[in-house]
Parts: C-alpha cells; structure tokens; sequence
C-alpha cells in the first residue's frame, strides 16, 4: 500500500506543489493550512488522483493541532511521512528596528508550530517503529544574512531540532530529513514583505530562482529511497545562487 503523507503548508508554494507530485505518484494525503477553501480547491484538482483528507489548522494554536490530527479517521490514523513545511518569514528589518510581532510570529510558526504537529505525529511512529519526518529549513538556517536575524534564528532551530530529532528517534527507526532551500519563487516574500507584491516580486528579479516544483521533487526523492537509506540534510540552491548572501543577477 502506497504511504500516507501528512504535509502541513499544503496551501501554497513548496507545500502545494509537493501536494501535486505526491498525488500524481499515488500516495494518500493529508492535507493541512489555514485556508480552507484553498484547501478545497485542492481536493478537487486532485482528488481523482488521490486519497485525501483536508485538516484546517493554525500550527500556533497546539490544541487545535492536537485536535486536528487527534481526529483523523481510521484510513488516515497511520502517518508514514511527515512533512513539517508551514513557516514564513515576517518582516526584513535590522534588529534594533524589528517588530515583536513579526518576531513572536515566526517563533511560534516556524518552531512552535513545528513542534506542536511533530508532537501530535510521533508517538504512533514511535509505537510502530517506523516513520519518516521531513523537515523543511532553509539555508537561512545554515547561515545569517543580513536583517534576516529572527527568521534565521527560527531555521537554525529547525536544523538543530533534526539534528535532535536524528538522535532521538533513532531507537525507534524513524528517518529524519531536513531539506534547506535557498530562494525559491512562492508566496514567501509576498508575506514577508506583508503583502507589497512589486517589493516581493524584486527578490526573484535577475535570476532564476528555484521553483517549488523543484523542493518538491526532492522531497519526493527523499521519500523514495529504500527503508535503509535516509537523506538526513540536504542544501538546495539556485545554479544563480552561492550561499546565503551571494546571487548572481543580471544587471
Ligand atoms: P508560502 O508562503 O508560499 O507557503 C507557506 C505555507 O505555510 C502556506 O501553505 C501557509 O498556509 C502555511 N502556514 C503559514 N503560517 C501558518 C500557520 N500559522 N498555520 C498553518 N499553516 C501556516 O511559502 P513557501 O512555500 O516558500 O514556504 C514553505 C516553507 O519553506 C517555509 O517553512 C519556509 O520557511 C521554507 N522556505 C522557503 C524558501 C523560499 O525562498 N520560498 C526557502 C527556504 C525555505 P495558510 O496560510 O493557508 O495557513
Ligand atoms: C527562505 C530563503 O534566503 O529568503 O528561507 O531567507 S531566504
């Protein structure tokens, strides 16, 4: 029987388009954001081609999330594969100027929210020694670019709780993945930027960035390897880009 894939993020960018090639492969998915009726809309784009269960949540709110995942039905109880991908960046400001508010977001998104859906997820793992929990960082979690300090901080969290998550559930048989994208063309800055479309539209100007058809590819590589091999952490990039602070653009 093919896997059953929980990803959370599923309403846009990297999550959407792993949605789409995990259900064109032919597991079964559930499906998890915020926005329910983007929510839907995806159920019937795919739903021909899938099993689908659609959970609304706030990955902030952690009894929500115990609830949402609490009340999965039976078909859809067993997690194989874990995909913890919600999180954005808030703000792109110099320390001493940052908002708290975008601070507190990003830490409860980003962190929290992560932890909250691999807490509800990981005992039934753990129970049957078996699992796979994915977890997307960013190569602002390998390095500090400048205004970028918080979102930064909460993607070095995400590398180190791999990190921890690789040792601690290694009794029990479960891969843990992390897969650390550079820039990629989503609705990442579209948020971080709250909304200001031409700012947004500027990061991705003079270069090819990834898409998120391309993270997605490689989250479904990940997934694919026989049970005695696990990608443990992985750094995506643009061709254009050389590491956090470089890219090459045309001028
Ligand atoms: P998008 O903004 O396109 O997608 C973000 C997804 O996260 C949406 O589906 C959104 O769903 C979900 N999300 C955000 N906040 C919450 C919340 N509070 N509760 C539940 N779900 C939430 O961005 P990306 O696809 O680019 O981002 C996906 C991941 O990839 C993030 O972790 C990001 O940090 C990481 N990343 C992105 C890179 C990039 O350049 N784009 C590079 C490296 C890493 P909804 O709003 O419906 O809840
Ligand atoms: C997203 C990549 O460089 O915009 O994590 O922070 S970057």
């Amino acid at each position: 029987m093919k896997k059953n894939i929980l990803i959370t993020g599923a309403t846009s960018g990297i999550g959407l388009a792993t949605a789409r090639l995990l259900a064109k492969e032919g597991y079964s998915l559930v499906l998890c954001g915020r926005r329910t009726e983007r929510l839907q809309e995806l159920a019937g784009e795919l739903g021909e081609m899938a099993q689908l269960h659609l959970l609304t949540f706030d990955v902030r709110d952690r009894e929500a999330v115990e609830q949402a995942i609490g009340s999965l039905p039976e078909k859809f109880r067993t997690i194989d594969v874990l995909v913890n991908n919600a999180g954005n960046a808030h703000g792109l400001d110099p320390i001493g100027e940052g908002n708290p508010e975008d601070w507190d977001a990003m830490i409860d998104i980003n962190v929290k929210g992560l932890l909250y859906v691999s807490k509800a997820v990981m005992p039934q793992m753990m129970e049957r020694k078996e699992g796979h929990i994915i977890n997307i960082g960013s190569i602002a979690g390998k390095e500090v670019y400048p205004k970028g300090n918080v979102y930064s901080a909460t993607k070095h969290a995400v590398d180190a709780l791999n990190k921890g998550m690789l040792q601690d559930l290694n009794p029990y048989g479960i891969k843990v993945t992390a897969i650390n994208p550079g820039l990629v063309e989503t609705e990442f800055s579209l948020v971080r930027f709250k909304g200001d479309e031409e700012r947004a539209k500027t990061v991705y100007e003079g270069f090819e960035p990834l898409r998120p058809e391309d993270v997605a590819e490689v989250i479904s590589f990940a997934i694919s390897r026989p049970a005695h091999v696990n990608i443990s952490d992985l750094i995506l990039l643009p061709t254009a880009q050389a590491n956090a602070t470089i890219v090459r653009k045309e001028s």
